[in-house]
C-alpha cells in the first residue's frame, strides 16, 4: 500500500495513487528514509510501445494549427493552477524540498504554460531580402517530432513542463522518462494532465516511461524517432547521452551540472549579498544545479561578509527540519547516497586543510539532513575540491585581491561547468566587465542577485560541461522545431544567384 499521505495527496487532485507492485520500484520518503511506495516499471517492449504511440501522435498533431496546440497547453495550465497544491505536497513528500520551495516549482510549471500558450500565436520565421529579382525567401519552423525528456529528481516536474509545453505548442510529443527517485510526481503530473490531451484527440502526445537505465533509458536515447534528447541531469549522465544521440546524428538539449559561484566587490551591498548567498547555496539543500557552490570575495569586504554569511547559517541550522513545516528553511537531501557524498567531502576537506566555518556534519535523526556547511578555502593554495561538484549545501569561500576582479572571474571560470554566476557590486565599470566576453563564461549571468532562482521567461541552461543547451523562455522553443528555408519566384525569369551564367 502507498503510504497514507500519498493517497492523499492523489486524492486531493481527484486521481488514485497507484497500486503497491511486489518487487516494484521502491520510492523514499528523504525526510524520514521510509518507503513511501513501490511502483510499476516499464519493460522494454512497453517503453517502445508508447514511442510508437507518440510518434502516430506527432503525424497528427503536426498538422494542429499552432494556436489550437496553444489552447491545450492553456488548459493544462489551469489544470495545474486548480492542483497546484496537492501537487506541491507531493513534490515536498517525494523529493524533500521545502513546501514553500515546491509550491514555486509547480508555480514555473503555470508560467511556462502561460509563456507557451502567447508563443502559439507568434511562433515565427524571418523574411529575407533576396539577390534576385522577383524572388522572395522565408523561413518557416516545422514540429520535429516526439522528443525524449529526462528529467533530474532535483526539479521533479517543473523541467518537464519547461519542455512539455514548448514542444506541445510546437507540435512535437514527448515521451517523459523522469528521475527513478521520484517517479511518484511523474506518474501524478502526467495523470493529472494527459486527460487534457486526451479530450482533444491527442491524448497519446504525452507519454510516460518509468524504467531502469541500461535495459529502457539506452534504447530510448537510441531512438531515431527521437530527433530531439533532452536531458537533464550530472554531467556523468550528459556524458553517455550525448553522444549515444551523436552516433546517430540526432539533436540533445542538455542541461547538466554547475559550479556556479557568486563575486563580491569591496563595494558591494553585504546584507543584500549575504542573504543571496544564504538562499543561493543553502536552498533546496544544495541541490539545485544553479546552486551557488564557491563564493569569491574581495580581501577589503571578507571578514564582514564572512561573518554576515556565518550568521545566516548559525540561523539556518535552527531550521532544518521536515520539508512539509513551512517554518524549516533546509529540508533533507534526496537518498543515503547524497548524504555519503556530503560526509565524504566534508573529510576531504578537512583532510586538504580547508577550515570548516559552520556546519559540517550530518544530523542525527531520521532522514538524510545535514547541516549547511562553509569553508574557508586555505589561501594561496589550489584546493582542487572546490572545482568539483558536490550536490550539498557545502559552499567554499576564497579572497581575492582587492583590485583584482579579473582575477576573481578567472578563478571563477576554472570549473568545467558554466551554467550560472553573480556579481555583488555598486560599480557600474565591475558589473559591465562582469559580463562582457572577457567575464563570465557563464549561460546566465546576475548582478546583484544571486545564481539560482530564474525566472521562465529568459533562456535556461549554460556553457561548457553544462552541455549548452537552452531550455524555457527566451527563443528556446526553436531547438522544438526544424527550420526550413524556402525560396519563391515569382518572376518569368530564373536568374541564378551568385550572378551565375549558365545558359
Ligand atoms: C535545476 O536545478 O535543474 O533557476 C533547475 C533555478 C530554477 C531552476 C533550477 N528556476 O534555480
Amino acid at each position: 500500500m502507498p503510504s497514507q499521505e500519498v493517497k492523499e495527496i492523489f486524492e486531493a487532485m481527484g486521481l488514485v495513487a497507484p497500486t503497491d507492485v511486489e518487487g516494484g520500484l521502491a520510492v523514499e520518503d528523504p525526510s524520514c528514509g521510509e518507503i513511501i511506495a513501490r511502483v510499476a516499471q516499464d519493460d522494454r517492449e512497453a517503453a517502445m510501445a508508447k514511442v510508437a504511440a507518440a510518434h502516430a501522435a506527432f503525424l497528427r498533431l503536426r498538422e494542429v494549427p499552432g494556436p489550437v496546440r496553444g489552447e491545450l497547453v492553456r488548459r493544462i495550465g489551469e489544470r495545474l493552477r486548480q492542483h497546484k497544491e496537492p501537487l506541491a505536497r507531493l513534490v515536498t513528500a517525494e523529493m524533500g524540498k521545502g513546501i514553500a520551495e515546491a509550491l514555486g516549482e509547480v508555480q514555473e510549471m503555470i508560467d511556462i504554460c502561460d509563456f507557451a500558450t502567447g508563443l502559439s500565436r507568434s511562433l515565427g520565421g524571418r523574411t529575407m531580402l533576396s539577390e534576385r529579382p522577383g524572388h522572395r525567401m522565408f523561413e518557416q519552423w516545422h514540429p520535429v517530432g516526439s522528443v525524449l525528456c529526462i528529467t533530474a529528481f532535483n526539479f521533479p516536474v517543473a523541467v518537464w513542463a519547461w519542455n512539455a509545453a514548448l514542444a506541445f505548442v510546437c507540435g512535437d510529443p514527448v515521451v517523459w522518462k523522469p528521475s527513478l527517485k521520484t517517479p511518484l510526481t511523474a506518474m501524478a503530473t502526467h495523470a493529472l494532465l494527459q486527460p487534457v490531451l486526451a479530450e482533444a484527440g491527442h491524448g497519446d502526445a504525452m507519454q510516460l516511461v518509468i524504467g531502469p537505465d541500461v535495459e529502457v533509458a539506452q534504447a530510448l536515447v537510441d531512438d531515431p524517432r527521437f530527433p530531439l534528447v533532452s536531458a537533464t541531469g550530472s554531467c556523468a549522465m550528459g556524458r553517455k547521452v550525448g553522444p549515444r544521440v551523436a552516433a546517430r546524428l540526432g539533436r540533445t538539449l542538455l542541461e547538466l551540472g554547475g559550479n556556479n559561484a557568486i563575486i563580491v566587490d569591496a563595494t558591494a551591498d553585504l546584507d543584500l549579498a549575504a542573504r543571496a548567498i544564504a538562499f543561493g547555496a543553502a536552498g533546496t539543500a544544495g541541490q539545485r544545479c544553479t546552486t551557488t557552490r564557491r563564493l569569491l570575495v574581495a580581501e577589503s569586504v571578507a571578514d564582514a561578509l564572512v561573518r554576515k554569511v556565518v550568521g545566516a547559517y548559525q540561523q539556518l541550522a535552527e531550521r532544518i527540519g521536515d520539508p512539509r513545516d513551512p517554518a524549516n528553511l533546509v529540508g533533507p537531501l534526496i537518498d543515503a547516497d547524497a548524504r555519503d557524498q556530503y560526509v565524504a567531502a566534508i573529510e576531504r576537506i578537512e583532510a586538504d586543510g580547508g577550515e570548516i566555518l559552520v556546519g559540517g556534519r550530518v544530523l542525527d535523526r531520521s532522514g538524510y539532513y545535514v547541516v549547511p556547511t562553509v569553508v574557508a578555502v586555505p589561501e594561496g593554495k589550489e584546493f582542487p575540491l572546490m572545482d568539483q561538484e558536490t550536490f550539498a549545501p557545502i559552499l567554499y569561500v576564497r579572497r581575492f585581491g582587492t583590485d583584482d576582479l579579473d582575477g576573481a572571474i578567472a578563478v571563477q571560470n576554472q570549473v568545467e561547468q558554466g551554467l550560472s554566476s553573480a556579481i555583488f557590486t555598486d560599480s557600474v565599470r565591475a558589473a559591465e566587465r562582469f559580463w562582457s566576453p572577457a567575464g563570465s563564461d557563464c549561460g546566465i549571468a546576475n548582478v546583484n542577485l544571486g545564481t539560482s532562482g530564474a525566472e521562465i521567461g529568459g533562456a535556461f541552461g549554460g556553457e561548457k560541461a553544462t552541455g549548452g543547451g537552452r531550455e524555457s523562455g527566451s527563443d528556446a522553443w526553436k531547438a522544438y522545431m526544424r527550420r526550413q528555408t524556402c525560396t519563391v519566384n515569382g518572376s518569368n525569369a530564373l536568374p541564378l544567384a551568385q550572378g551565375i551564367r549558365w545558359e
